[in-house]
Order: C-alpha cells, then sequence, then structure tokens
C-alpha cells in the first residue's frame, strides 16, 4: 500500500511537472497580430495553393480538378498577365520559383511539375510519395509540405529528398501545414483551415512564434463563398509580405505586431 502511495505521489508530480514544462514552452513562444499596410485585389476565382513574389510580379498556383492552373499577375491590378491550365486530373497544389523554373506539385496524384518561368513550357514531372501542399525555397533547398507536420527538403536539381523535419512547439507536432514562404531566414506556414500563421525554425522543425490573421476579411466577405487563408508571398527587396486565401477578394500586404 506505502509503494502503491509513493507510485501515486511519483505519478502525480510528473503530471504537474511536465503539464508545467509543456506550457511554459508554449507561453515562450512569440504571438503577433498585423495591421494592414496595403489592399490589392484578388481573382474571386482562384483557389490559392501556392504564392510567391518574384521581380516585381506575383506567381500563383491554384487548385480544384479541372480548374487548376499556374499564373504570372501584376499587383496593383491583380490582371492575370500569363497562365496556363493544367491537364483536369490534376489538383494543383503549391508552386516555388527557383533557377528561372517554377516547381508546381498536385495534391494526391504524386507528381510534380516543372516550368520555363518565363514561357510557362513544361520542362519535366517528378514524382514523390504522399501527398503534395506547399512549397518555398531559400535559394539552396525546396521545402515541401504534405498536410502532416512534416516538410521535407527536396534538392532543387533533382527534386528529390534530401531530409525532413518536423513542425513541432515542445512536445506537440504542428499538423495540416500548408502554404510556405521562406521568410528573412525562417520558414512561415499556413496550418490548414485556420487564420493562422506558424513561424518555423527551418533547421529543426521549431516552431518560432504565431501569427493570428483573424478578421482581415469583413464578416461580409466572409458569406460570400470564400475558403480559408491560404498563401504568403514575401517580397526579398521591398520587405513586403502578403497573404490572401482560397477565392479570396482581396490580397492584403501586412506589418507583423508583437503580442507578446
Ligand atoms: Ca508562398
Amino acid at each position: 500500500m506505502r509503494l502503491f502511495c509513493i507510485a501515486l505521489i511519483g505519478l502525480a508530480f510528473s503530471v504537474v511537472t511536465s503539464s508545467r514544462t509543456v506550457h511554459g514552452k508554449g507561453a515562450a513562444v512569440p504571438q503577433y497580430g498585423y495591421e494592414v499596410v496595403h489592399v490589392y485585389p484578388h481573382d474571386r476565382t482562384a483557389f490559392t495553393q501556392g504564392l510567391e513574389f518574384r521581380g516585381g510580379f506575383l506567381y500563383e498556383g491554384t487548385g480544384l480538378y479541372g480548374q487548376s492552373t499556374l499564373r504570372k499577375e501584376d499587383l496593383q491590378t491583380g490582371k492575370v498577365l500569363q497562365e496556363i491550365s493544367l491537364p483536369a486530373q490534376f489538383f494543383g497544389e503549391g508552386i516555388t520559383v527557383l533557377n528561372e523554373r517554377v516547381v508546381q506539385l498536385t495534391w494526391q496524384s504524386h507528381i510534380g511539375f516543372v516550368y520555363d518561368q518565363a514561357t510557362f513550357r513544361k520542362l519535366q514531372s517528378f514524382d514523390y510519395p504522399g501527398e503534395g501542399w506547399g512549397l518555398a525555397n531559400d535559394g539552396h533547398t525546396i521545402y515541401m509540405s504534405d498536410g502532416t507536420a512534416q516538410i521535407r527538403c527536396l534538392d532543387p536539381s533533382s527534386l528529390r529528398e534530401l531530409r525532413r523535419i518536423t513542425v513541432h512547439q515542445g512536445d506537440r507536432q504542428i499538423d495540416e501545414v500548408n502554404e510556405l514562404e521562406w521568410v528573412r531566414g525562417e520558414l512561415f506556414a499556413n496550418v490548414w483551415q485556420t487564420n493562422r500563421i506558424v513561424r518555423i525554425a527551418p533547421r529543426d522543425g521549431t516552431v518560432l512564434g504565431w501569427i493570428d490573421l483573424s478578421g482581415l476579411l469583413t464578416p461580409e466577405e466572409q458569406e460570400e463563398n470564400v475558403d480559408v487563408l491560404n498563401g504568403i508571398a514575401y517580397d526579398f527587396a521591398g520587405d513586403r509580405l502578403f497573404v490572401t486565401g482560397k477565392l479570396w477578394p482581396k490580397l492584403f500586404e501586412i506589418r507583423l505586431v508583437r503580442k507578446r
């Protein structure tokens, strides 16, 4: 009986200790809100799955079967300057632009495409296991999300997987990591079906912060058949951060504001 009591006390102590530890780590992660710097138009029919800003233009990959595209767009007007459609059997996902090529994933077809950045001519395709969700790159490595807490690191030439990191905050894995962006040495990622972006250390997947983007759309706009927040693009030259969502009427330039 005495041994049993000691075991119980020990168990209770360890539960308290571990919950304090988890709580402590969670509290230490910075939380951010935002200020809107500028509002731009966004195509209401674009089911945004990938977004990047390169050379003064937006590149956007859109999804849904029979409606998936790759586009180049004018930021100011939202006008589509160049566009190709994917064959109807493919649901387009993330895109990234590197070395004058655009890479685009598909959701569940295990195949990605590589296009010439200037002409959008298809140069090659490649395959991968699992699902394709988001893409980004740091100039040397391509990062790919797949709907789990894992981010795959790909060789930009062969598009073969080099290693993986797991997005985590303490002991908790952050699942359904979606559209990605490389921002000043960090990976930013939409978390699917939330209004939040998670800031990730690319080295080991540690969560560096959370950005709450609730309230970007008005209540009226929320009722107009829009889908979730998805789409982050960073303008290196101008230090501008853009966000939008699937079927959203607007694309926002935002500035992050530390909450705590
Ligand atoms: Ca992006």
